[in-house]
């Protein structure tokens, strides 16, 4: 096991790593800007190293500062936190050239999981199911184009290379639309991601988003640790996850869930990672794989028992896997409601002047629930915290999350814990299974009523 380990997740989960470290018995290095010297995670690390002004670009995503930092305290890993640098393939490189574990995947994985292409072709040559689509990128014959299309059927979505998470994608509902959407979506990607590549897929119009974790070591063992369903979004922003996924059959979530561990002893995948899927008429479609550690994984830890963060640090080291798939049993079911500062059903976000005066977890409900991160960061993420509820049924997290909220205390910024306590009385929510497009629905509905 390592002895010590330097991390560079500014604020937010960066006491969840040190915690991790702490009980794993190594010491950490904090890394950090001078807006955060005096930061509860950079006073509670066993040393720490200031990398620069607090500008990100100047400190916490200058690489070279973070290597020498790593240099200088003897540090024999970097994790990467849960930021932009954590799926950052010539960012892992570096780390490893010179001489450092990193803590993730290696680089080439990144860098395939990164084109969005490449990714899917790898993961349907590996037994994963994907959207049917074009195999691989779409050629340059407008012929071709046509014809693929057709193939597939209308509406059809093209989808960037380099895009993800919502951008570089447009959707086609008709023949005459086609090669117009596919120069655009063509030159836009050029122009954003540098990368021309698109390919095509059948657009789904209804689909849920439902995301599996898997684990691997680096010895050729793989398990998946179930589900979550991410459906509640707008805008591509998560606002709920849950686990387990709602209504979903158990023996499709273990059949496709093994799937996704065979992929990844397939291509020697080693971390945790997560498999996106959309999931629609009771079928499961691969369309991404992030190579972090995602803001939603406490729900996947309160409902197997296992402390990601501490596994990522167990096989970065080479330790094998402790557990078998069998030995994994999914318990109860756990609720995340992100909390952001920003107006509840307008979305405006909150000011970076009107600061957070005071806030305070919920007591009565505290046990079950685990907030974090009460600053309002300075930069234009307006997420400030995570409620998350257990429960031995999904009405008891429910029911342990209205409690939760209602305890709820941030003074001096407006927050959307309105908008969650709706969402914990909405009879469709309460019957689970809501689609990727229920909450804009309801906001439009909403919003026209009270016009
Ligand atoms: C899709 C889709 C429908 N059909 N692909 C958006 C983000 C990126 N991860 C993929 N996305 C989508 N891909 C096909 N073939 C609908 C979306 C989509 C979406 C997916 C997950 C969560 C929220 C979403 C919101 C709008 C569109």
């Amino acid at each position: 096991m390592f002895e010590k380990i330097l991390h560079r997740q500014p604020r937010r989960i960066a006491l969840r790593i040190l915690r991790a470290c702490r009980e794993l018995g190594i010491k950490t290095v904090a890394v950090h800007s001078e807006a955060d010297t005096e930061a509860k995670y950079v006073r509670l690390a066993d040393e720490s190293v200031c990398i620069g002004p607090a500008s990100s670009t100047l400190s916490y995503l200058n690489v070279p500062a973070i290597i020498s930092a790593a240099e200088v305290t003897d540090a024999e890993a970097i994790h990467p936190g849960y930021g932009f640098l954590s799926e950052n393939a010539d960012f892992a490189e570096r780390v490893e050239q010179s001489g450092f574990v990193f803590i993730g995947p290696r680089p080439d994985t990144i860098r395939l999981m990164g084109d969005k292409v490449s990714a899917k072709d790898a993961m349907k040559a590996a037994g994963v199911p994907c959207v049917p689509g074009s195999d691989g990128a779409l050629p340059e014959d407008p012929k071709e184009i046509v014809k693929i299309a057709r193939a597939i059927g209308y509406p059809v979505i093209i989808k960037a290379a380099g895009g993800g998470g919502g951008r570089g994608m447009r959707v086609v509902h008709t023949e005459a639309a086609l090669l117009n959407a596919v120069t655009t979506t063509r030159a836009e990607a050029q122009a954003a991601f540098g990368n021309p590549v698109v390919h095509m897929e059948k657009f789904l119009e209804n689909p849920r988003h439902v995301e599996i974790q898997v684990l691997a070591d680096q010895h050729g063992n793989a398990v998946y640790l179930g589900e979550r369903d991410c459906s509640m979004q707008r805008r591509h922003q998560k606002v709920i996850e849950e686990a387990p996924a709602p209504g979903i059959d158990r023996k499709l979530i273990a059949k496709v869930g093994e799937r996704c561990a065979e992929a990844c002893r397939k291509i020697g995948y080693r971390g945790a990672g997560t498999f996106e899927f959309l999931f629609e008429n009771d079928e499961f479609y691969f369309i991404e794989m992030n190579t972090r550690l995602q803001v939603e994984h406490p729900v996947t830890e309160f409902i197997t028992g296992v402390d990601l963060v501490q596994a990522q640090v167990r096989v970065a080291a080479g330790e094998k896997l402790w557990f078998r798939q069998r030995d994994i049993e999914f318990r109860g079911h756990a609720i995340e409601c992100r909390i952001n500062a920003e107006d509840p059903f307008k979305f405006a976000v909150a000011r970076p002047h009107q600061q957070l005066a005071h806030a305070r977890r919920p007591r009565r409900a505290g046990r079950f629930a685990r907030p974090n991160g009460y600053t309002v960061p300075p930069h234009y993420d307006s997420m400030i915290g995570k409620l998350i509820t257990y429960g031995d049924t999904r009405d008891q997290a429910i029911r342990r999350m209205r409690i939760a909220l209602s305890e709820m205390m941030v003074e001096g910024i407006k927050t959307n814990v309105p908008l969650h306590q709706t969402l914990m009385l909405d009879p469709r929510f309460i019957e689970g299974g809501t689609s990727i497009h229920y909450l804009e629905h309801k906001l439009a509905d909403r919003n026209e009523v009270k016009d």
